[in-house]
């Protein structure tokens, strides 16, 4: 058994096809997890292991898997670096401690390395730069690492010296510690830490002194003591640079080959030493869940620690047909055990605990118990989700978990089968709730179900894993753009007034709001500035629900509203007529009028593109770009190719893979993925409500 302190839990982070999979089945390798190393071309990976997966050649979700090393355990969180399923990415990161980022040195810095390493920024974890693929033909891993230094804007540290690159690639050295790893292709497995060769002594001084000046700019003391006596000792040196790396104030770059499999011993090293035990970890951020309907939760927040009630947080959930359900959580405090019972915080329900395990692919074991800081499975929960919290009854917690991003990409979803409907939407929302980036819902025309999510594939998945499932053959409809909508005025002093008196009972509720645009992604805010009972303190609540369900239906054109601030700060009731839904019903004719003032407009999503294409092609591939309202950010050009990157409107490049093909002979290639909200220029703002025929219902009177 590891204590706490003896955890180390790393999510792989990166684009698509960087390496991050292979990786991780290096590292099990290495470590002995596995008794052969796994390959992602051969596919006999056990981290990609689902149907899907495996005809897909990617990883489509999380993985998670277990290690020891240097006498810590290391639990990996592989993740997917495609476009499509970055919520699972995002959720990971809310249960780990550091991530690896994992740049090819093929490739260097992609649209999702930028994509997934902001994340780390904002939500405070440290990085590894892993530089992969050392061995690659044209594999150029020194460029890639200043890449990272110049595109992620970062402050990098060297941590090792190569030893050949490309096919000549060998091994490192690291600059820390002076070791040598190098690995033999007729035994890989038994690399293990050699002295630095005389050749290299030099070249790995040098190498260390930079590191040591790297690593004392990031503290006043180190600096003090480095610029008096010109060094610092292995201790200060070593102290310093965890220090700084919990901080983030260096990202230590190493380099790897997965696949020969050389510097993963070194890496293996590096995760013990340098991430940051669970116990280190910030209290958790969450709420209290409160039993009063309407009342906002109390924030708090949750010592990292055993001592603390017990409480964990379901970042990932799968199914598969021998399986059923599995839970992966991070226990973020006190200890769980086999066979009990835990609140769910979320729905209120409570949760039976069967077994706890732990593992590589279906390699489980299973635990007596699992600590705070630890990273296990839970089999077959019953009424638990993805990003749910379970907690000890008495001591109520739920976690924040990181915000996913918005869904922006829908199309409906078509199938033959006769009275398939109530069995395909069923099994859709079960989707959903294993896989919250997933958003089922139905158009309110045609009563088709409409599937949402961060890309296409991601879409063509799910409609994979239902006729998996269910065996009812499912197609998607034309893709929807997920558009929305929002204002850009403030408006004052409007009143929601609803008043009916129909022989007996009537309705009686009147509200008066302000209402103002938010920031982007700032998200609907509610403000209760009601002083001396003007509208009872129970309907509160009812004002703003009728606010929140108008906003979903929409005011231009029936695309949900976003980003909007509104205040309740007087009304009027009546003793007898009001009531719950008469206070609805004023707060969402009042949000009507106010939207009507406030200058409603639509919000189209934008994705990054990048696109690599031979240098002849680059005049052709811009100029296709501008003529799809495309804004350029940059090109950059390696050997005879050019990189462009730029911003274009989803709506513009929904054909893009066919147009780019015969453009260039089939030479380019590229990725996009959905990247942010604009508001839409105004001719395409009326081409879009021309074209969705919105009508305001009325539902009201
Ligand atoms: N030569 C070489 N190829 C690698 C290495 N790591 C990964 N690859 C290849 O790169 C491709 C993508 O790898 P994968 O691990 O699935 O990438 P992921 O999408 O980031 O998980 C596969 O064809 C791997 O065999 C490496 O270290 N050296
Ligand atoms: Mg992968």
């Amino acid at each position: 058994m590891f204590a706490p302190d003896e955890i180390r839990n790393v999510a792989i982070i990166g684009h698509k096809g960087s390496g991050k999979t292979q990786l991780a089945e290096a590292l099990l390798y290495i470590a002995r997890a596995t008794p052969k190393l796994g390959k992602v071309d051969d596919k006999s990976s056990v981290l990609d292991e689902s149907v899907e997966e495996k005809e897909h050649a990617a990883s489509l979700e999380t993985s998670v898997a277990v290690l020891s090393w240097g006498g810590k355990k290391i639990n990996l969180v592989d993740t997917p670096g495609e476009g499509s399923f970055l919520a699972d990415t995002r959720l990971a990161l809310g249960a780990v401690d550091a991530a690896l980022l994992v740049v090819s040195a093929k490739d260097g810095v992609q649209p999702i390395t930028e994509r997934v390493f902001g994340w780390t920024r904002e939500l405070g974890i440290p990085c590894l730069v892993v530089i992969s693929k050392a061995d690659a033909e044209n594999a150029r891993p020194e460029d890639a690492a200043v890449e990272v230094k110049t595109r992620l804007k970062v402050p990098v540290c060297s941590m090792e010296a190569l030893i050949g690159e490309g096919s000549s690639y060998e091994g490192v050295i690291t600059l820390r510690t002076q070791k040598s790893f190098i690995g033999k292709p007729e035994a890989p497995n038994q690399i293990t830490a050699g002295l630095v060769p005389p050749s290299a002594k030099a070249a790995v001084d040098n190498g260390r002194a930079r590191l040591v000046d790297d690593v004392a700019g990031t503290d006043d003391a180190l600096t003090e003591k480095y610029l008096t006596e010109g060094d610092l000792t292995q201790a200060e040196l070593d102290e310093g640079l965890r220090n700084a790396v919990a901080n983030s104030k260096l990202y230590p770059v190493y380099f790897v080959s997965s696949t020969r499999p050389s510097g993963i011993a070194a890496l293996l090293d590096a995760i013990v030493d340098l991430v940051p035990a669970p116990t280190a970890h910030a209290p958790f951020k969450g709420t209290v869940p409160t039993v009063k309907v309407g009342a906002t939760p109390a924030a708090a927040t949750r010592a990292p620690s055993t001592d603390a009630p017990a409480a964990a947080y379901i970042f990932k959930t799968t199914w598969d047909q021998h399986a059923g359900l599995t839970s992966y959580v991070r226990v973020t405090s006190g200890t769980l055990k086999p066979d009990s019972t835990l609140l769910n915080t979320v729905t209120g329900n409570s949760e039976r605990i069967g077994k706890i395990v732990q593992g590589v692919g279906k390699d489980l074991k299973q635990l007596d118990h699992a600590a705070a800081g630890d990273i296990v499975a839970l089999p077959k929960l019953k009424a638990s989700r993805t990003t749910h919290t379970l907690a000890d009854d008495k001591h109520p917690f739920v976690y924040t978990f990181p915000a996913l991003p918005p869904p922006l990409f829908s199309r409906g979803v078509k199938f033959e089968a006769k009275g398939g409907e109530e069995k395909v939407a069923s099994a859709l929302y079960r989707l959903a709730e294993e896989d919250p980036g997933l958003h089922v819902g139905q158009d309110e025309a045609t009563r088709e179900m409409v599937v949402s999510g961060l890309g296409s594939l991601h879409l063509e998945i799910t409609v994979e894993r239902i006729r998996r499932r269910i065996g009812i053959d499912c197609r998607l409809g034309p893709p929807h753009i997920a558009y929305k909508e929002t204002i850009t005025k403030k408006v004052t002093g409007i009143e929601g007034k609803h008043k009916k008196q129909s022989g007996g009972h009537g309705q009686f509720g009147v509200c008066y709001i302000d209402m103002e645009p938010m920031p982007r992604g700032g998200g609907f805010v509610y403000e209760d500035a009601i002083v001396g009972g003007s509208i009872p303190r129970q309907f509160i609540p009812s004002v703003e629900k009728g606010i929140v369900k108008s906003m979903a239906r929409g005011f231009l054109a029936g695309f949900p509203m976003i980003d909007v601030k509104v205040r309740v700060y007087d009304g009027k009731y009546h003793d007898v007529d009001s009531s719950d839904a008469a206070f609805q019903m004023a707060g969402s004719k009042a949000f009507k009028a106010a939207a009507a003032q406030c200058h409603p407009v639509i919000l189209e999503p934008i994705v990054k593109l990048q696109v690599t294409a031979p240098l002849t092609a680059t005049g052709d591939v811009i100029g296709d770009i501008n003529s799809r309202r495309g804004r350029i950010l940059g090109t950059d050009s390696i050997d005879d190719q050019t990189i462009v990157n730029a911003y274009v409107p989803l709506s513009e490049v929904l054909e893009y893979e066919s147009k780019l093909k015969s453009m260039t002979q089939g030479k380019a290639t590229f990725s996009m993925a959905v990247s942010h909200l604009e508001v839409c220029p105004p001719m395409i703002q009326d081409k879009v409500v021309k074209d969705v025929g919105f009508k305001h219902t009325e539902e009201d009177e």
